[in-house]
């Protein structure tokens, strides 16, 4: 799973990659850390690791994470090749989810590409060029399904579904808030994966002072939350210098830090957390003394295919599954007790696994 930074040159991208990649390298148990100069893998924070770890003395935690790409380089113009444009446009195409930064901090020794600070205008810039490339790949789409559409009735509806989606972009609306109820129509529309279709996070770069209130008192933040909601995106405050700071303390340092600004976690911890969940991910959890691990699946996965995660074996030859949700295991303190209370359940193939479970997999191949 992959999210893609996103926005204006100058808005702090990089400088929360950076912080993002040096807070996810911390975890020395990850095997990979930096992929690519561009390319982070990031580790998602769970205390409930750390709990465990205690409770079963264990040698090794390893969190989920996730990949974050830093995206340089969209400016006006992209969608027409303008500074390597297409590139970075057909970049964005490979992400599942786009965090776009956006600039609301002043500062007059950093150069704003459009002269001052209005990050309505940067926002609306960066979307034009995501309609235009979007609008594109539709009207290659339409040149196609017209020849097909004159003697079959399906390639009929889907022209006009492609239709409705290009007067959609059209009036510069994003393809997210397209609807339609239709299930095929669904699938069609998912198949050409539009890059206005995908999930957004706005992350506001404010100052340093802006950060204890949640930029409450910023004007130019309120404007991007009251676009972000119109627009069914979340929006998170950020200050990418601050995190990049953060990112280099140890951790007691580091808490003593966020105290100091009236924060309990990071912005960048909390940007984790909501990128995890905006992708639609949850973490089951494996506990013992070699091990604890949070394993990725998506909601909904039912038991086999979460055991699939772990060993393809364990999905071909899933028998059953020893479930205890964390929120159990914790008010009983022990597994025995919580066993003795039956509050470890057995769950068989059709159990779809729940964020917080812990997970003992039955299997014979
Ligand atoms: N004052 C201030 N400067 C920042 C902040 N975030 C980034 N910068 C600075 O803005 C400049 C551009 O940042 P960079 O991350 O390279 O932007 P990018 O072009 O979007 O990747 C650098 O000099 C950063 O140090 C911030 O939160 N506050
Ligand atoms: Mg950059």
């Amino acid at each position: 799973m992959k999210l893609g930074i996103v926005g204006l040159p100058n808005v702090g991208k990089s400088t929360l990659f950076n912080s993002l990649t040096k807070a996810g390298a911390e975890s020395a148990n990850y095997p990979f850390c930096t992929i690519d100069p561009n390319v982070g893998v990031v580790t998602v924070p769970d205390k409930r690791l750390d709990v465990l770890g205690e409770m079963y003395h264990t040698k090794k935690i390893i969190p989920a994470a996730i990949e974050f790409v830093d995206i340089a380089g969209l400016v006006k113009g992209a969608s027409k090749g303008e500074g390597l444009g297409n590139q970075f446009l057909a970049n964005i195409r490979e992400v599942d989810a786009i965090v776009h930064v956006v600039r609301c901090f002043e500062d007059s020794n950093i150069v704003h590409v459009d002269g001052s600070i209005d990050p309505l205008r940067d926002i609306e810039t960066i979307n034009l060029e995501l309609i235009f490339s979007d609008l594109e790949i539709l009207e290659r789409r339409i040149a196609k399904t017209v020849k097909l559409s004159r003697n079959d009735k399906a390639a009929a509806k889907e022209l006009e579904l492609l239709n409705r989606i290009k007067a959609h972009l059209e009036e510069n609306k994003m393809a997210k808030t397209f609807e339609t109820d239709d299930e095929e129509e669904r699938e069609w529309m998912a198949g050409y994966n539009l890059l206005t279709a995908k999930p957004v996070i706005f992350a506001a770069n404010v100052a340093e002072d802006d950060l204890a209130d949640d930029g409450a008192n910023n004007t130019k933040v309120a404007a991007v939350r009251e676009y972000a909601k119109r627009e069914q995106c979340e929006v998170f405050v950020i200050c990418a210098q601050i995190e990049q700071e953060i990112a280099e303390l140890e951790d007691e340092e580091k808490k003593m830090f966020l105290e100091d600004l009236g924060l309990e976690e990071s912005g960048l911890e909390k940007l984790i957390k909501a990128s995890y969940h905006l992708l639609g991910l949850i973490s089951y959890l494996t506990a013992g003394e070699p091990e604890v691990r949070a394993w990725t699946i998506t909601k909904g996965t039912k038991a086999p295919q979460a055991a699939g995660k772990i060993h393809s074996d364990f999905e071909r030859g899933f028998i059953r599954a020893e479930v205890v949700s964390y929120a159990d295991l914790m008010a009983c303190k022990t597994y025995a007790a919580a066993r003795e209370k039956g509050l470890v359940r057995l769950e068989g193939k059709d159990y779809v696994v729940q964020d917080g479970d812990i997970m003992l997999f039955r299997f014979n191949v």
